[in-house]
């Protein structure tokens, strides 16, 4: 992890006193950094490469990250982003994203966004093509269209199978649903076997494994979403957060994705901040707004995403059952450099990691950081 210090006293002196390139190249290690939550398939790794591979052509950071998180976008097997993405409770894809660009201060969203592979394009666009800072629903949708964006189908014969094997498994409270067979099936001694061995029947078309981690997501939704946040060596610095969002939500519900303060957040004077995981609760923490807030203030990327995260668990009055619940992550990156990941919960074993790319070393894995440990 970088060890460039970052000046407390310059922090706390602001933007009037402490010319962005002037910080960097203060530390003698002007490098360009890219972070980016690790996603599936190693998403995060090839996301930060492709951003760090614009930024060495001389691109722009607000290209380089979008051009990295357009690939897990763009790649079906994951299913929290873009296409392939878990539609909501109709079984419809609804993506959110935002963006901000550091040397020019503009930002765009675009929440419950319909039939566009690559939501962060279209947030882009609201940025530099419109006086508005996010357009939602049918409106984003006919405006992606009006800049050529293709419309199609964003769900995959998986992500559809997906939903399905939820839609199987919802219950009212009497045990009752009317998607699965009903009273006139053969008892089954183990409810949960049982589903297995018909979704064997139905879907003979996949394997155990897959059908065994769509019944698992259906009973306890999965989080993804990847965050992406970048730095050039002239001190200019851009973030994008994209996700098809919460797994099953209502039809219309907007995380903290494309919430501008909430899951991004970046002011080019101090550094950039997102999130992955359960946006209800970030947003009631402002938490990317804080963590920058908190790093202006002097605090280590690693401080100000801890800090955060407490706030979150003071909100459950630090009640560790009532947390269990929520999955959340947080990514920092200071403009002299430094970052860190920092998440609610510890890793259940090994380690959780966050995808990094410097200009010196190609694009890795590091160990996020956590605030509370799985017992
Ligand atoms: C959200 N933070 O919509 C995003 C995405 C996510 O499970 O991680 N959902 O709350």
């Amino acid at each position: 992890m970088s060890d460039n210090k970052f000046s407390r006293r310059a922090a706390i002196l602001g933007a009037a006193a402490l010319p962005v390139a002037g910080l960097v190249h203060a530390q003698g290690r002007a490098r360009s950094v890219v972070i980016s939550s690790a996603n599936r398939n190693d998403g995060g790794i090839h996301c930060c490469a492709k951003a760090m591979e614009v930024i060495k052509a001389g691109g722009d950071t607000l290209d380089a990250v979008i051009a990295g998180v357009n690939i897990v976008e763009l790649d079906p097997r994951d299913t929290s982003v873009g296409y392939g993405g878990l539609p909501n409770e109709d079984g419809v894809v609804e993506l959110d994203a935002s963006c901000i660009h550091g040397p020019s201060r503009r930002g765009g969203a675009v929440g419950a966004l319909r039939n566009i592979k690559t939501p962060s394009k279209v947030a882009q666009k609201v940025a530099f093509e419109t006086d508005h800072m996010m357009l939602v629903g049918e409106g984003a949708l006919r405006f992606a269209k009006a800049f050529g964006l293709k419309e199609e189908d964003l769900l995959t014969d998986e992500s559809r199978t997906q939903w399905l094997i939820w839609k199987r498994n919802l219950r009212d409270p009497s045990g009752h649903s009317f998607w699965s067979p009903g009273v006139d099936a053969p008892p089954a001694a183990e409810k949960k076997r049982a589903e297995l061995q018909n979704l064997k029947k139905l879907f003979p078309q996949y394997g155990e494994e897959f059908l065994q981690e769509a019944l698992e997501n259906a009973l306890h939704p999965p989080h993804g979403t990847i965050n992406c946040i970048a730095l050039n060596e002239k001190g200019e610095m851009s973030a994008v957060t994209t996700t098809s969002g919460m797994a099953f939500k209502i039809p219309g519900r907007v995380g903290d994705s494309p919430i501008i303060g909430g899951g991004l957040w970046l002011d080019q004077d101090v550094g950039g901040a997102g999130s992955t995981g359960r946006g209800e609760e970030n947003l009631r923490v402002c938490g990317a707004h804080t963590i920058v807030e908190n790093m202006r203030h002097g605090m280590s990327p690693r401080e100000a995403a801890l800090d955060a995260l407490k706030r979150v668990a003071r909100n459950f009055d630090n009640d560790q059952k009532r947390l269990a619940a929520i999955d959340l992550d947080f990514y920092a990156l200071r403009k002299d450099g430094e970052y860190a990941a920092a998440s609610l919960w510890g890793p259940v074993e090994g380690e959780k990691h966050f995808a990094v790319c410097t200009s010196d070393r190609e694009s890795h894995h590091e160990p996020s950081v956590y605030l509370l440990a799985r017992r």
